[in-house]
């Protein structure tokens, strides 16, 4: 009985090495390299070859290699009768919120402006907002998202956060579902994206959401390139909608080298980097799924995928 590591942006071997660590015993093999497809039953699977899962007659469960299982279903020919599972760590939303907390530290003491400045040699002090003051907007209060919420509260940040269901958070304002989506919307001062990407949320990040937010508001989307209109953030950046994006995923990864987003001044890349998911944390959750599913026992994080996330 075999594990197949199915990956196509993701170096395996680290993953087959973590894996090996939990379970000495347990038969790894590699995508495309597998010595017999017919023996895999569990496949943990990172951006896979369109259709090459109809090669594994006897899979039983696919489990993402990230939080994210929206690159699973991008697959036409996915076998969604099977059980998903996708990784929930604490490393995980630890970095997401490191990353976080730098992108609201750069926009709430102004570091956007004072680059702008540096370019002009322009010399001007500005007055420090309170943290009070300002207003963290959480789109996603899940594993990632509510975490991060939490500690940006005990930061003293006003924060309010938007879910599909309600939750309650300390320190955090939630508001929940469609009815409510405006009134968290007008307040947002920062507004972070840590939404999965379903059929819901896929251009969520509009010129009409935009347009909802104090004007001057800044972005950061940390969740999917597809959550955001990549045209519609250029409007709002040229019209003052918004005052500045702090981009992580992209429609396109790697970001193409013409792409209009590189040579702009209001936006700050970076390279789907924001949290990295370090095998030799997740390895013990996926042996775990390996065995519980080989018992026919209810399995960890497994997706709902009527939601699809
Ligand atoms: P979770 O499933 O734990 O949380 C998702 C949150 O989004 C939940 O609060 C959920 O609401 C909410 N949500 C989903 N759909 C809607 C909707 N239609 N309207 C309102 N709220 C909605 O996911 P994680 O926090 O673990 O991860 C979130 C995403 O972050 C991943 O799917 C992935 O795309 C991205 N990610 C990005 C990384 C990066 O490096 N850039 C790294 C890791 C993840 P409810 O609680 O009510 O269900
Ligand atoms: C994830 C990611 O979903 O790395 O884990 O984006």
């Amino acid at each position: 009985m075999t594990i197949a590591i199915i990956c196509t942006d993701r170096d395996p071997e680290p993953w087959v090495a973590a894996l090996h660590e939990c379970d000495p015993t347990l038969d790894i093999q590699v995508w495309p390299d597998e010595r017999k497809k017919a023996d895999v039953e569990f496949a943990l699977c990172w951006k896979h070859p369109e259709g090459v899962l109809r090669d594994y007659p006897n899979l039983r469960c696919v489990s993402s290699m990230g939080a994210g299982i929206d690159h699973l279903l991008k697959d036409a020919f996915f076998p969604k009768h099977l059980p998903v599972v996708r990784l929930v760590d604490p490393l995980l939303a630890q970095g997401m919120f490191e990353y976080i907390c730098t992108a609201v530290m750069y926009y709430f003491r102004e570091f956007d402006i004072y680059q702008a400045q540096q370019r002009q040699f322009c010399w001007q002090q500005h007055f420090p907002r309170s943290v009070t003051k300002m207003i963290v907007g959480m789109m996603g209060l899940g594993q990632l998202g509510g975490y991060s919420a939490k500690r940006l509260a005990t930061m003293g940040f006003d924060v309010i956060g938007w879910s599909r269901s309600q939750k309650v958070i300390p320190g955090v304002k939630a508001y929940a579902g469609e009815a409510q989506l405006d009134s968290f919307l007008c307040q947002a001062d920062i507004l972070i994206c840590l939404l999965p990407l379903t059929d819901q949320t896929c251009g969520i990040l509009n010129l009409e959401l935009f347009s909802k937010l104090p004007k001057g508001a800044c972005l950061v989307n940390v969740a999917r390139g597809e959550n955001l209109v990549e045209e519609d953030l250029l409007t709002a950046l040229a019209d003052g909608l918004l005052r500045g994006a702090c981009l992580d995923v992209f429609r396109e990864e790697p970001l193409p080298a013409e792409h209009p987003f590189w040579g702009h001044e209001k936006i700050l890349i970076t390279p789907h980097c924001s949290s990295v998911t370090d095998p030799r944390s997740v390895a013990p959750q996926i042996v775990q799924n390996y065995r519980l599913m080989r018992g026919s026992m209810p399995l960890l994080n497994q997706v709902d995928m009527l939601r699809g996330y």
